[in-house]
């Protein structure tokens, strides 16, 4: 099946943290495609990334990046479909830098900004499997299933010393 899903990274450095999200895609058995895509490296590579995906047939798309993070913001407005924004850790600003990049979008263009690092790639590929969990009841379905066996997994081995 082709993606539709479409998992993005401003570096191949950003792969340790966005393989999180890629891994949850899997998990739930989401088609995506993965791919580095650099605003300040390769902007014309961006614009057209972003500017095809929904006509590719991706319904959203994750975006990662560190530093000054603007690639979610500059793939969300050039395209409708949803953008969720991963602030990766910084070496520098341990990810503030990134965070505060992504999360202060002016109105009119949104992006959906996840929690810093490893935690919000996983949540990340969890949000973009539940909005299309909201039009796929498959799809729905393998989400409630990943969290009825979190919870009950916490239940199981919740045994303090
Ligand atoms: C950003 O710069 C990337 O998203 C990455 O997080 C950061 C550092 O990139 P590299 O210098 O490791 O390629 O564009």
């Amino acid at each position: 099946m082709s993606a539709i899903v479409g998992v993005i990274m401003g570096s191949t450095s950003d792969w340790e943290t966005m393989k999180k999200a890629c891994e949850v895609l899997d998990e739930l058995n989401v088609p995506y495609e993965k791919k580095v895509v650099s605003a300040h490296r390769t902007p014309d590579l961006m614009f057209e990334y972003a500017a095809t995906a929904a006509d590719r047939g991706l319904k959203v798309i994750v975006a990662g990046a560190g530093g000054a993070a603007h690639l979610p913001g500059m793939v969300a407005a050039k395209t409708v479909l949803p953008v969720i924004g991963v602030p990766v850790k910084s070496a520098a600003l341990n990810g503030l830098d990134s965070l505060l990049s992504i999360v202060q979008m002016p109105g009119g263009i949104p992006v959906a900004t996840v929690a810093i690092g490893a935690a919000g790639a996983t949540n990340a590929g969890l949000l973009a499997a539940q909005i299309v969990g909201a039009f796929d009841a498959d799809v729905q379905a393998r989400v409630a299933a990943r969290r009825e066996r979190t919870t009950q997994d916490v239940l199981d081995n919740a045994v303090l010393p």
